[in-house]
């Protein structure tokens, strides 16, 4: 996809941010959601607030509870910003008339996929990396309890892994809805909901958020995860027993993505961070913050850590068709009543 060299250590991120001459400072401060883990987020704020001289107040969410909120604010928006998380809550915001269209002069610097993402939308939204679904498992549970680890979407379904799986509930979770649309574009929708309903008795837990099964691995609660597989290796560089490995028969990628809201009350701050954000340097921020995407912007290095898309099976995911809220409430709802109100 990309040159994979070294990331800037973030202490050069903060030394360059540090070293931006005195035109360059602003002022006053945005109002960020902020759907990636929490140590990029810090860092987002701590760089941008020495490049720019604009504090940014940040909300972490997941991208699916980042949707909810955007929607229950929407006669009175008091985000400016809403930076990360999977792409289909953002397009479907955009469908919904919640973000600002933005044509951004930097959009050919980044990938086709990133912009494809920004055209789609009519430009309220645009794509700045993107990560495979697939699996997390913990190396030692697995050898302890002399499990095989799963090569295949098929393989999680076996009973081996009864009340071992944990996955993210759909509802609340851009990533489990990603593995939902995953499965209905590789086996057909009927077939897809089958093979969930199987799933559902080996989950022992559905978690809110989507990067909460793998934390869960790394720390010996659940021995397998459905997750996006760059969250791995930030837990196993903590010294967790974890590694990650994406389905044999294919899976999905997500396009992490950012969108101005419509109604910021910090516009200009928000188009100035917004800018920052797409630029090569900004999104290097991820792999010094542990977290392994493949940023959007071409001239970004990108991490050995980061997962070599040519060694993965790719679906070929449809962004417009699943990315449609119509699509969204319907393939939830299904799995509300055909999987999630089944015993386990
Ligand atoms: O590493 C962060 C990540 O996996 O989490 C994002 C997202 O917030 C997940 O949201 P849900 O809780 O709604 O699943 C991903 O975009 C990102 O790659």
């Amino acid at each position: 996809m990309s040159t994979r060299r070294q990331a800037i250590p973030v202490a050069l991120a903060l030394a360059a941010a540090a070293a931006l001459p005195a035109q360059a400072q602003g002022s006053g401060q945005i109002n960020v959601i902020c759907s990636v883990q929490a140590e990029w987020c810090n860092m987002i704020q701590t760089v941008f607030a020495r490049s720019t001289g604009i504090r940014i107040n940040m909300s972490l969410k997941g991208s699916g509870e980042a949707l909810a909120q955007l929607i229950a604010e929407r006669a009175n928006p008091k985000t400016d910003v809403w930076f990360g998380g999977t792409g289909d809550p953002h397009l479907q915001a955009a469908e919904q008339g919640l973000t600002l269209e933005y044509k951004s002069a930097s959009l050919p610097q980044l990938h086709a996929w990133a912009q494809q993402q920004a055209q789609q939308s009519g430009y309220k939204t645009v794509g700045i990396y993107s990560g495979p679904l697939g699996f997390g498992y913990n190396t030692e549970l697995v050898a302890k309890k002399k499990m095989p680890i799963p090569q295949s979407w098929a393989d999680l379904l076996k009973p081996v892994y009864k009340g071992e799986i944990q996955v993210a509930n759909p509802a609340s979770s851009g990533t489990s809805y990603t593995m939902i649309a995953t499965l209905v574009q590789l086996m057909g929708e009927d077939k897809a909901f089958d093979y969930l309903k199987q799933l559902h008795r080996n989950i022992q837990t559905y978690t809110r958020s989507g990067t909460g099964p793998i934390k869960a691995v790394a720390r010996g609660e659940t021995t397998v995860s459905i997750s996006f597989v760059h969250d791995g290796p930030g837990e196993a560089m903590q010294g967790f027993p974890v590694a990650t490995i994406t389905p044999s028969e294919g899976t999905g990628a997500e396009i992490g993505s950012m969108s101005i809201i419509k109604g910021a009350r910090n516009l200009e701050n928000a188009r100035r961070f917004y800018e920052w954000a797409l630029t090569a340097s900004a999104q290097e921020l991820g792999a010094a913050a542990k977290q392994f995407q493949v940023p959007s912007n071409k001239a970004a290095k990108v991490d050995p850590h980061v997962p070599d898309f040519k060694k993965i099976k790719f679906i070929n995911y449809d962004y417009a068709k699943y990315g449609a809220s119509a699509e969204r409430k319907r393939l939830i709802a299904r799995w509300e009543k055909d999987v999630n109100a089944l015993p386990r």
